[in-house]
This record gives structure tokens, C-alpha cells and sequence, in this order.
């Protein structure tokens, strides 16, 4: 059941875990951002009778209204958004897709427990992986749960003004004390289907790299 699967966090952070400025992304990464697309729609390699599953994408409403209009919801993932207040996105999750949920009780659990109800009645497609994709208060509560095994990190190599930060630094020894070990580029081809044969990018005077770390329930 939805309570226990496990957990992939996606997420661009500077060396300083700097991931957001005034309410949006400090930066404009054309095949980065592509990437997020690609890999969060991607549908893991089938067994069976999955043919017709989405992924799933797990957001704050603060994430949710960073979106710019035309994108949101995010299209063929199923869009979770976690908000104590439906009013706060419900008109516009309305005129948007069926397959858009929206839950006001307790952050990730709760939006999880929705999701099954939801997968129950019949009323979202079959789930394929559930990416978490933030902002910070998300990326923390997810964090804090046994069934968040795997962060995509990618890690921006410039320094950009940010005001909010990645909870964890991955590679420091808090990440480490909590169990989290970069895992190796074919190990990323693998959970996302991608095909990079080297994880360094250049966009721009932008330099940064797709990274995955895992850890063990
Ligand atoms: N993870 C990574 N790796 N990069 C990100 O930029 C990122 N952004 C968020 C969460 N995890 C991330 C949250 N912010 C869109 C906009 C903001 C956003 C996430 C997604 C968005 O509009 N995405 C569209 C594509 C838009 C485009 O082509 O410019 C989508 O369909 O995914």
C-alpha cells in the first residue's frame, strides 16, 4: 500500500543546498529542468498489467503555486499536492485534471492515505514511482520517513543567492549518519532510465551534475 512505498526525493541544490529565491527556482536550466520532466514521467520498467500507470509527483502548495499556470498540474504524473487548507488550490485543481488530488490533512501521511483512498475508488491511474518534488518543509517530513530510500540530487556547482535550503546535507555527516551513500552513474541510468554516460553538465556559464544517493529502510 501507498503507506509504505518507498519514497524518491528529485531535487536541483548549490553546494550550500540552496534550491529556491522569493518564491521560485534561482535559476533557469533548460535541460535540466528536462530532465526533472523526463525522469518524473518516466514510467518504471513494466511487470505485468501497469500499462496504464503514472508516476506520481508529491508537492507543497508553496511548490504547487511556483508552477507557472500553463505547466501545472505537472501533465501524465499524478499531482499530490500537501496543504492544510484545500481552499488554498482547489479552484484552480477544479478546472484542472482529473488526476489531480488535492489533501488537507497531516503533510506527506496524509496525502499518502489520500492516495490510496483515491487509487481504491478507482479515480487515479495505477502508481509507478511517487517522487517528492518539495519545497523544504516536504523534503523534511519526507526525510523524516523509514520509506524515503532514494535523492536525486542535482548538484549546481555555481553559487546563487538562495533563501531556502535541501534539510540534509547529503554528502556532510548528517547524511551520512542517516545512512545515505552516493550511488554510481550506472545505478542512476538504472532507476530512471536515463542513458548519460557522464552525469557533468555545462548550460550556459551553469555547471552541475545528476547525482542519486540511496539508503536502506
Ligand atoms: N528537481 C530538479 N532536478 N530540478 C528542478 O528544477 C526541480 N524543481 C522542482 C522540484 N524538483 C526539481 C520544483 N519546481 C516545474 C517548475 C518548477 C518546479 C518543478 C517543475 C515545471 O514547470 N515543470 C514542467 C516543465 C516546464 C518546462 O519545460 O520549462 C514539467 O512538465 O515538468
Amino acid at each position: 500500500d501507498m503507506s509504505t512505498a518507498e519514497l524518491t526525493l528529485i531535487v536541483a541544490a548549490t553546494l550550500k543546498n540552496g534550491i529556491g529565491k522569493a518564491g521560485s527556482l534561482p535559476w533557469r536550466l533548460k535541460k535540466e529542468m528536462a530532465y526533472f520532466k523526463r525522469v518524473t514521467t518516466r514510467i518504471p520498467t513494466q511487470q505485468g498489467s501497469t500499462d496504464r500507470a503514472q508516476n506520481v509527483v508529491v508537492m507543497g502548495r508553496k511548490t504547487w503555486e511556483s508552477i507557472p499556470s500553463k505547466f501545472r498540474p505537472l501533465p501524465d504524473r499524478t499531482n499530490l499536492v500537501v496543504t492544510r487548507s484545500a481552499l488554498h488550490v482547489k479552484p484552480e485543481v477544479d478546472h484542472a485534471v482529473a488526476h489531480t488530488v488535492t489533501d488537507p490533512s497531516d503533510g506527506i501521511a496524509g496525502a499518502l492515505e489520500h492516495l490510496e483512498r483515491r487509487r481504491e475508488a478507482g479515480t487515479v491511474p495505477p502508481v509507478g514511482h511517487i517522487f517528492v518534488i518539495g519545497g523544504a518543509s516536504i523534503y523534511e517530513q519526507a526525510l523524516a520517513l523509514r520509506q524515503t530510500t532514494r535523492v536525486l540530487m542535482t548538484r549546481i556547482r555555481n553559487d546563487f543567492d538562495c533563501d531556502t535550503y535541501f534539510p540534509l546535507d547529503l554528502d556532510g555527516a548528517d547524511g551520512e549518519r542517516e545512512g545515505w551513500r552516493r550511488m554510481s552513474l550506472a545505478a542512476l541510468n538504472a532507476f530512471t532510465g536515463e542513458e548519460f554516460e557522464d552525469g557533468r553538465m555545462v548550460e550556459g556559464d551553469v555547471e552541475y551534475e545528476f547525482c542519486l544517493y540511496e539508503r536502506s529502510r
